[in-house]
Formats: structure tokens, sequence, C-alpha cells
């Protein structure tokens, strides 16, 4: 058995990783371009200027999509390219720029699956409090109703929000991104509220204004996996992935429970009792209005088991085991379990809005790129996204991350996640075998 006939094979991309253009007249600044400024923050203080300058390669880039044969391109707006202050006076050539990615995408009838916001927020609202000030959310809805009204008779497919748990845990707890922040938990409290409330208020615009029936999907990581040998270890992976660790705002349930279910995890609301912001009462109405599905961006997790007390066993992780070039663990099973677990927990239809790895990928002396690891790592994700398909768990669709080699965030151009070959120096792209073999799977509709 194969994938369904509708399948829908994407690649990925969000618009501080990929498209540079950030002159002053392109667009305005976010907190990721004063974050890359401040010393020590991303690795060999490399920055996003240019990047992989998708901005000026639309062309070639709508054209590679095309050739690979992919149905459907998520990329991410960059709000401040929109709206270079975050709010007010709105930067038509922006407008411009996602206008022509549109019509060239429809144009290779490439579907467009829009991000909302993919962490590059403004930089000016960034200095009145950003994630932290309860008003992000009517910013994040003005912002959107622009998009509404310049995308929407176009674009049906929206993503609110991608992974609040990194740019809020990440930007305003670790400090490991952007603003880099290190926060009172009482802080993280409100910035998890806020950024409920922005999805919840991204998503009322979207179904108030849309002009074309709109599809919405909230997206966020699930990094939890097993080996379950036992109903009982199924049971103990089940119970980790929807339990809160000490730093709650690095979950997914905190976001997707109030999302789906309507009311925060009893966990948090017991644990966390004092430090919880003052909330409206029409707020769980706003964050858990229906939308469409889930999205799951999913790439290694941990093997859980039962202990023997009947708790919940994480296991260490072997020496020399499988991972990647940034060092995390190749584990395809989370492909199967992660979803799994939450088709089970929301009945929601879900789409892996990212999946993919990063490797230490180069030109070999035949001018390809033979990326082996990235090869086996597809077929095997594939594989056990397919058994879940086939166990009855509803995945709509598959998107690769990514389409091009990229700045991947306080890492820099470290390593590479492209199924696209990008020299940073020229710009040049070259298709790895990575590339060509997705293509194929995407052709024949099941792992090749
Ligand atoms: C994330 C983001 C992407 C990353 C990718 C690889 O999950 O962190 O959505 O922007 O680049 O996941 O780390």
């Amino acid at each position: 058995m194969g994938f369904p006939t509708d399948f829908i094979w994407g690649v990925s991309t969000a618009s501080f990783q990929v498209e540079g253009g950030s002159d002053s007249s392109d667009r305005g600044l976010s907190v990721w371009d004063s974050f890359c400024e401040t010393p020590g923050k991303v690795f060999g203080s490399h920055h996003a200027r240019i990047s992989a300058d998708h901005y000026h390669r639309l062309d070639e880039d709508v054209k590679i999509m095309a050739d690979l044969g992919v149905k459907a391109y998520r990329f991410s707006i960059s709000w401040p390219r929109i709206l270079m202050d975050g709010t007010g006076r709105i930067n038509t050539k922006g407008i411009d720029f996602y206008d022509r990615l549109i019509h060239l995408l429809l144009s290779h009838s490439i579907e467009p699956y829009i991000t909302v916001f993919h962490w590059d927020l403004p930089y000016a609202l960034h200095v009145r409090g950003g994630w932290t000030n309860p008003s992000v959310s009517d910013w994040i809805e003005e912002y959107t109703k622009i998009l509404m009204d310049s995308f929407s008779d176009r674009v049906t497919q929206w993503i609110t929000l991608n992974e609040p748990q990194c740019f809020i845990n990440e930007g305003y707890k670790t400090g490991q991104h952007a603003p880099g922040h290190t926060s009172s938990d009482r802080e993280m409290a409100l910035a998890v509220h806020n950024a409920l409330l922005a999805h919840g208020k991204i998503a009322r615009t979207i179904r108030q204004h849309a002009k074309k029936t709109p599809r919405i999907t909230f997206t966020q990581s699930t990094p939890m996996s097993s080996i379950p040998s036992s109903d009982k270890d199924i049971d103990a992976a089940r119970r980790r992935q929807f339990s809160l660790p000490d730093a709650f705002a690095s979950s997914g349930v905190i976001y997707t429970d109030p999302i789906f279910k309507g009311h925060y995890p009893e966990e948090y609301l017991l644990r966390f009792e004092s430090i919880l912001p003052k909330m409206g009462s029409d707020d769980m109405k706003i964050i858990s209005q229906p939308i469409d599905y889930l999205g799951i961006n999913l790439y290694s997790g941990d093997f859980v088991s039962e202990s023997p007390d009947g708790g919940i066993l994480v296991h260490d992780r072997v020496p020399g085991h499988a991972k990647t070039a940034n060092g995390w663990p190749v584990r395809p099973e989370c492909m199967y379990w992660a979803n799994r677990f939450c088709y089970e927990r929301y009945g929601m239809p879900i789409l892996v809005t990212e999946n993919g790895m990063s490797g230490n990928d180069w030109i070999h002396s035949d001018g390809k790129v033979h990326d082996h690891d990235r090869i086996d790592h597809i077929r095997l994700y594939l594989s056990f996204l397919q058994q879940a398909i086939e166990d009855g768990i509803d995945i709509r669709g598959y998107f690769h991350w990514s389409l091009l080699d990229n700045f991947e965030w306080a890492r820099g151009y470290f390593e590479r996640f492209g199924l696209v070959y990008v020299d940073f120096l020229t710009g040049e792209r070259t298709i790895k075998d990575s590339g060509i073999l997705y293509s194929k799977i995407i052709s024949a509709n099941h792992v090749c």
C-alpha cells in the first residue's frame, strides 16, 4: 500500500531563514536581526541579511520546486516586510513580493501553505514588550487582516503560529533564541497565554475575512517517541508526551490542550496556579475556536518505557547512537508514535509540517551532492509515516524541512537542512541526491 492518492507532498521554509532581501527599503528589522548582532548569540556571528537570497531568486526556486514535482510549498510571511514597524503603514513592496511568489506557485500548480508567524517578530514590537505584552495578539490580528485582504483570494491554507514552545521558551526562558531573555516563570506564563490568544485571533481573523473558504492549522513540534514493547510502555510514552516539564512553556500540550480542548492541562493549573496571568472570560473561547488541522514538526524523540515502579523511564542515549550533524538522534519511530498519540488525544487531521535532518553536505568531486544520510533518513521516517497512515491515523500531508539550505537560527550556517544545496557566497543552487529521491517518492506516491 502506498500513500493516499490525494496525499500532499510539500517542502517547507521560513522567511527569516531563507529570504535575505533585508535592505531597509525592503523590510523592517526583526527581533532576529538584533539577536544576530548580539555578540555570542549566533554561531560564528552569522546573520541572515542575504542567507539563501530567496527574495531575489524566486523564479529559480519555484522552478526547482516544479521540477521536483512538489505539490505544496509551506513558507512564512515576514511580518516586518509587510509592516516595517509591526503596525500601521503597509509596505507595498512586501505585499508585491508575496504576490509574485503566490502567482509563481499557482502558475506551476503548487499550492501555497502560508505560516503567518515563524519567529521574525518586528523589532519595533519587541521593544514594546514583544510576546510579554498582552497587546501582541491585537498587533498580530492587524497584520493577519492585511494578509487576508491581500492574499486570501488565492490562498486557502493558513498556518497560524509555528512552534510557540520554541519562540516562547527559547526566546524568553533559556535565552538561546531571540530576543535572548531569561525571564521568570510568571512572565513565561503570560507569554504562553499571549501566544495562545494570538493564535486564536489569527484564526478568527482568517475565518472572518478570508475571501475563499480557508483551512487553518496550528503547528508545534512534538518531540516524543518510543520503542514501546508492551501496552504499559506505550502508556508511559503517551503520559510523557502530554506531561509538563518544569520549563512548562517548552511542552506541546500547554498549547494544544487549550487550542483543541478549550482548557489548559489540569497539571498546569495545579502546579503553576500561583503564577498564572489574569485571563479574560472569553479568552478560552477565542483560543479554542475550531480549526482544521494539527501541524506537527517531527525530527526526533526519546525512548520511553514504564519504570518498575509504574513511573516513566526516559532512556539514556547509548554511546555512539545514530545522530544527525547537529546531534539530534535519528529516531524515525517518532513519525509513528507522536502522530498516533496526538491523533488519539485530539482526533484532529494531521499535517506533518516539518521533518528532515541537518547534514554536513558538500559538492563532491563530480559536481553533485551525494547526501546518502539524508536519503536513508527520508526513507526511514516515511516508512513509519506510512505505517501510521495504514493504521488509521488521519495524516493528510508531509512537508520536508527544508527546500533550501538556510540560516538555522542560533546555529547559523553550521550545518545544512536542504534538499537543495546553497552556496552561501554565490547563491548557486545544486539539487542534492536526496532532492532527486524525494521527487521520485512524490511521483511514485510511495517510499522507493
Ligand atoms: C523549528 C523551526 C524550523 C527549524 C527546523 C530545523 O522547528 O525549529 O520550525 O525553523 O529550522 O525545525 O531545526
